[in-house]
């Protein structure tokens, strides 16, 4: 949630959330001074091991997170996840009336949560819930294949607002629950919708996520970061930089552009000893073997490329598996002339935001997966649209921009930062709380392009 940290940071708040240690670990005193510093505060939900496993890894991980991105065979749709999941809604949500009263608003996020505001209403409770998916929504055919599929739908109807990345998104929600609750019917076009049901109504309504644009780029511009960045530059002999970030997921798509940088090199030898590519993973999920599988999967592609053509002096990827300080990644940012964010599926994926909020130079060039979130927003100002799955033709994509002119690339990247600048975390945050808010349907800031 590090899109979150500088919005709290600016509005205060409490952010109850998984201590992301079992129950029984010692917080107070680290919660108190990072209150203090921070500026909002945190309290922590803890729960077991064996409610880490059925919620966290199991419901949340082994059956929403693959289903919702699209990737139904690698879903264990096990029974007793499903009442792992609730009992951990149903903690969040005692813990949430404990802490809240009625007149604070409660904004949920994602689809660790689902049923928190049915748990509160069943509480008989009765706030102001809003909720915002990170993940994408999938379609009804997709959506239709998860046994707890009406709990589900109707428990985000509990919400009094609900927040998607897309349109895309927000059209397969109205559309699932068209299929799901007869009784809804639905008003209203553009960014909101109004969903009305038997004894109330809500909103349903698309609002992309971004990053605080110029906090990545101060950093970026920071004598520090240049200085690192010249460091990496100059380690890397001079050569051009394809850069690659992400958590180590399969959604990610890491294995398929490692293969487009091999197509690359096969079809396109003038490029060879000319760029570098440098995949930086973020260790993730590790305890379930799915994500296992898939760090040695990617290392064992690593080493294959890297064995097909290294020569003296030229090693044509470097993967590090680590996290990465944020000067650090910046300075990464700063040094690649190309970014590839190419996921399989992605909710947003804040990498292809940053990464331009960074390229304070504005020579960089970004691709960008068809199948990102970020792309709704990002193809119309300069980004380049690629297939993932489709390796000969992100290669010849590489190909052409490495011999595109500056001129081109300045002015995609202009136009890049740009839109970012403007439709940043702020914007972001000011236009769901404004659709929570407001009377009207259209009472709210559209997107600048
Ligand atoms: P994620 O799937 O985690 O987020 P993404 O949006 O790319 O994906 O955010 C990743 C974050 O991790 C970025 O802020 C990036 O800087 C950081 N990061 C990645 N690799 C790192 C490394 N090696 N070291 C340090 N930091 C690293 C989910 C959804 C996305 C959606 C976000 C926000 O899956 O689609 O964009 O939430 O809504």
């Amino acid at each position: 949630m590090t899109a979150l940290a500088p919005v709290l940071m600016n509005r205060g708040g409490l952010w109850i959330g998984w201590a992301g240690a079992a129950a029984g670990a010692d917080l107070k005193g680290l919660l108190t001074a990072f209150s203090k510093d921070a500026g909002y505060d945190l309290h922590p939900v803890f729960l077991s091991e064996e409610e880490i496993k059925g919620y966290y890894f199991g419901f949340s991980n082994e059956i929403i997170w693959p289903l919702f991105h699209d990737f139904q065979s690698r879903c264990n749709f096990m029974p007793q996840y499903w009442n792992a999941y609730l009992n951990v809604n149903l903690k969040f949500a005692e813990v949430t009336a404990r802490h809240s009263r009625d007149s604070d608003y409660i904004w949920v996020h994602d689809y660790h949560l689902m049923h928190l505001a049915f748990m509160l209403r069943n509480m008989g409770l009765e706030r102001n819930c809003g909720f915002f998916l990170h993940i994408p929504f999938p379609p009804p055919d997709i959506f239709l294949k998860l046994p707890w599929r009406d709990k589900i739908i109707r428990a985000l109807l509990e919400f009094d607002l609900v927040g998607f990345q897309t349109m895309r998104d927000r059209r397969n929600f109205v559309e699932c629950t068209e299929a799901l609750v007869p009784e809804a019917k639905l008003s209203g076009r553009g960014n909101i919708v109004a969903i009305s049901l038997k004894r109330r109504s809500i909103r349903a309504g698309c609002f992309p996520i971004s990053i605080d644009f110029n906090s990545f780029a101060a950093l970026a511009s920071s004598p520090e970061v240049v200085k690192a960045a010249e460091e990496i530059q100059e380690a890397l002999r001079y050569r051009k930089i394809i850069l690659g970030v992400d958590r180590m997921d399969y959604s990610k798509g890491i294995p398929q552009r490692l293969q487009a940088i091999r197509q690359l090199f096969v079809k396109y030898p003038d490029l060879q000893e000319k760029v570098t590519f440098v995949q930086i993973a973020v260790p993730s999920r590790e305890e379930i073997p799915e994500y296992f599988a898939l760090k040695n999967e990617i290392e064992q592609l690593v080493g294959e490329i890297n064995g097909q053509f290294t020569r003296p002096g030229w090693i044509p990827i470097h993967y590090q598996y680590r996290n990465l300080p944020r000067r650090e990644l910046i300075a990464y940012y700063r040094a690649a002339d190309m970014a590839l964010v190419t996921p399989l599926r992605d909710g947003m994926n804040l990498v292809a935001k940053e990464y331009c909020a960074a390229n304070v130079t504005e020579s960089g060039v970004l691709f960008l997966s068809e199948f990102a979130g970020a792309a709704a927003q990002l193809q119309k100002v300069g980004a380049i649209l690629v297939n993932p799955y489709d390796t000969e033709g992100t290669a010849k994509a590489i190909h052409r921009a490495f011999y595109m002119d500056t001129r081109e690339r300045h002015s995609r990247m202009v136009k890049l930062r740009d839109s970012v600048r403007r439709n940043n975390i702020y914007w972001w945050v000011d236009s769901f709380l404004q659709a929570a808010f407001s009377r009207h349907l259209d009472d709210f800031p559209q997107e600048t392009v």
